[in-house]
């Protein structure tokens, strides 16, 4: 419906507009990409035109022959209010950034008025007061307001063309930039790297052309881990060998193309820990590990959705990132980059189409600035429709309410908190005050690694009988839908080489560890985490209601699952001092269980939420820098829109907030 060519005459201009076409010496042409699209600069800033379909044309103009950056405003009626279309250009001003000044070089009135002829003068003081020249006028022509870059041919027609405002990635946080492709429903890749950036240039589009579109995503600019399937687009889940025996991807993945049937628009792929492993910065080889904006810069992004959560931290440009988590990759990346990012309950949505680690244990999550948005995304995005089938993942079928039925107690553990830093503990012991009298809920101090050993449940008390079905879970399905096809492929391209892949993958594969595995094994880990899934929920969580669906009568768990307000850094020998900087792998001393495992295996829903930040001497800029600190929030399987309600609520009374992009994230 975007891409649709309409073609309008312009007649019975009243003769007071009328002014030849001027075409612009301000743009200046760049590039003609691969696909004949156009990449223009207009000032200091850089633009694609979708030339290659454009929306409208407009003939019968005069003029000399070539492109000029125009405003389509819209008028209703025949009456043209000056002052009410001042008043559209500000605010348009302030809420696009991809249109500016200089569009408002030549307008374009779309009016529903039947004859252009019936419309009266009054656009000309606004006109001038731009030193705007009237292109032309439109009428009944479905085209959305906004900047457009309009090409005059010799034969005095000219074309309008949709703009995109081209992004520098400056932390290198994407793999490469996205917009749709003439094709319904089908991206494309943006092909150029422009040589004085170096960096990747993400294509962003107007968000005037999606104010009259209702849907709760509409415009909404999304970057998407490289795991997840986009039709036009190649999945390389950070492996160039995987990219060069897969295809480019058909058909868009569920739960991506939900995103896009509400308005959201993919306007990149984005950077994964090669087969969405939990690999240190250093340990990327395939693919230059993204950067964190925040702090010296020269902080981790974690693993593996690390190129969503700091793209979040790092760009108002961009609204939402989808990363997937199976066994921390959206909570650590969060933490780190001081965003809002959750580990849904497992089965929440679909991950047909997605680069499987464990299919039992894989989710998806996104990263999102402010609290309450955030949280509306998600009871979105996530519907019934989509749910995993239980056969998936072992567990009971979803039930997730939607009410402001709040659970009743949240657990407190001193073996997992307080965090290192006694001055973010500071802010940690503030915030469960304020949740605790804010929300009237009970606060209960537990300790769970004792209530662990306790239970008569061998899934429970036995943390190795544990560990050891989940590791088998997370490498089967990757085993069998990922590596063994790229190794039986790799070895017939090239006389039976082993392809190179990074080491957090190399070792398991050349052993071929995860092809042991009999399907009965893996069908008795499913019910090993069934069982543990059951005492987790009902039991601890569930507070003994073994009803799903039962979200007042809960309780919540919180735990550090960050740094403890600790730098945790990119490069290796940064690291050395466990006194000030932090590991991410890091599991309390006394404590069986890391804190970040629980939820991956009993497919609990676990939320990190950035509550404020402390100061650390930065060795890497020699100066005191701020590093987030965030908290966890696990919840009873099915109460994510409980959580979600709970955090909205949270930011109504302040004690959430919306984080900044940038060094700093309040
Ligand atoms: C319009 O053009 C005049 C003369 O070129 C210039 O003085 C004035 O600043 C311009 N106004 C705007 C709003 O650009
Ligand atoms: C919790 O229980 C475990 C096991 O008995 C014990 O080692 C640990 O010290 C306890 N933690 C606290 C804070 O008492
Ligand atoms: C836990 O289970 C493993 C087998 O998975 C077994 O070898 C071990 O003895 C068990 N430990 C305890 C304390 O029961
Ligand atoms: C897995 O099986 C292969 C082939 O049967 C065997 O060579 C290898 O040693 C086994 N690996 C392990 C860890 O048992
Ligand atoms: C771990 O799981 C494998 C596969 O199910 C099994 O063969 C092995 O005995 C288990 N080891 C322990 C210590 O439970
Ligand atoms: C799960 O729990 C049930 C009931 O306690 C028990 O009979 C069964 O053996 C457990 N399954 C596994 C795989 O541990
Ligand atoms: C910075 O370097 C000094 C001297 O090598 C070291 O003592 C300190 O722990 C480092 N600080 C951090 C935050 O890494
Ligand atoms: C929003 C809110 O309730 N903030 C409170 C959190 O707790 C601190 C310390 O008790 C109060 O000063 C805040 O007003």
């Amino acid at each position: 419906m975007k891409k649709q060519l309409s073609v309008a005459v312009l007649a019975g201009l009243p003769s007071v507009l009328a002014a030849p076409f001027k075409r612009s010496n301000s743009v200046q042409t760049l590039a003609s990409i691969r696909n004949g699209d156009l990449v223009f600069q207009l000032g200091e800033i850089s633009y694609l035109a979708e030339t290659t379909s454009p929306v409208a044309t407009i003939s019968g103009l005069v003029g000399e022959p070539g492109y000029a950056p125009v405003t389509v405003l819209k008028t209703s009626g025949c009456s043209i209010d000056s002052d009410s279309l001042s008043s559209t250009v500000n605010s348009y001003l302030t809420i696009d950034d991809v249109f500016n000044e200089h569009f408002l070089s030549g307008i374009v009135l779309a009016s529903d008025c039947e004859s252009t002829a019936g419309l009266d003068a009054g656009p000309s003081s606004f006109l001038s007061s731009f030193n705007t020249s009237l292109v032309g006028i439109l009428s009944g022509v479905a085209i959305e307001p906004g900047p457009y870059l309009a090409a005059l041919d010799s034969s005095g027609t000219a074309s309008l063309s949709l703009v995109n405002r081209l992004y520098q990635d400056r932390y290198r946080d994407f793999l490469y930039g996205t917009y749709a492709a003439p094709e319904f429903g089908v991206y494309q890749a943006f092909p150029d790297v422009l040589a004085e950036f170096q960096d990747p240039l993400i294509p962003v589009p107007s968000r005037i052309y999606s104010l009259s579109d209702t849907r709760p995503l509409a415009g909404l600019r999304i970057g998407v881990k490289d795991l997840y399937d986009v039709a036009g687009l190649q999945t390389s889940a950070g492996s160039r060998a995987w990219a060069e025996i897969t295809p480019i991807a058909s058909t868009t993945a569920p739960s991506i193309q939900r995103l896009i049937d509400l308005g959201g628009i993919v306007v990149g792929k984005q950077k994964t820990a090669q087969f969405a492993s939990g690999a240190d910065p250093w340990d990327w080889y395939d693919v230059q590990y993204p950067f964190n904006p925040r702090g010296d810069e020269w902080l981790t992004c974690s693993a593996s959705s690390s190129g969503g959560g700091c793209s979040i931290a790092a760009y108002d440009w961009l609204d939402y990132a989808i990363g997937s988590d199976t066994g921390s990759s959206v909570r650590r990346p969060a933490a780190v980059s001081g965003t809002y990012g959750n580990r849904p309950s497992q089965g929440m949505i679909s991950l047909q189409g997605v680069n499987p680690l464990g299919a039992a244990q894989d989710t998806a999550g996104v990263f999102g600035r402010d609290p309450s948005t955030w949280a509306q995304f998600g009871r979105n995005w996530y519907i019934p429709d989509l749910h995993q089938d239980p056969s998936i993942n072992g567990l009971e079928p979803l039930v997730v309410p939607d009410s402001n039925d709040f659970p009743s107690t949240i657990y407190y553990d001193p073996d997992y908190l307080p965090v290192r830093n006694p001055a973010a503990n500071q802010l940690v012991q503030q915030f469960y005050a304020n949740l605790s009298t804010a929300m009237g809920i009970d606060t209960v101090t537990t300790n769970l690694t004792r209530t662990l050993m306790d239970s008569p449940i061998r899934a429970v008390h036995n943390t190795t009988y544990r560990n050891n079905a989940s590791t088998l879970l997370n490498t089967r399905t990757q085993w069998v839908e990922v590596a063994e096809p790229l190794l039986t492929a790799w070895a017939e391209r090239y006389d039976g080489r082993f392809p190179p892949i990074d080491p957090a993958r190399r070792p398991g594969w050349v052993a071929r560890t995860p092809a042991n595995f009999t399907q009965a094994q893996y069908d008795n880990a499913l019910a090993i985490k069934r069982n543990f899934s059951e005492w987790m929920n009902h039991d601890f969580l569930g507070n003994g209601n073994p009803t799903m669906g039962s979200c007042s009568d809960s309780s919540l768990w919180i735990y550090d699952i960050g740094t403890g307000g600790l730098p945790s850094y990119r490069e290796q020998t940064l690291l050395g001092n466990p006194a000030v900087t932090a590991r991410l792998n890091y599991t309390p001393p006394g404590v069986l269980t890391s804190g970040v495992n629980f939820c991956s295996f009993a497919g609990c829903a676990d939320y990190t939420l950035p509550i404020g930040q402390v100061s650390y001497f930065s060795n890497i800029t020699r100066y005191q820098e701020m590093v987030p600190v965030t908290i966890s929030l696990v919840a009873k399987r099915g109460c994510d829109f409980v959580l979600f309600n709970l955090i909205s609520r949270l930011a109504e009374l302040g004690v959430l907030q919306t984080v900044k992009t940038g060094r700093t994230a309040f």
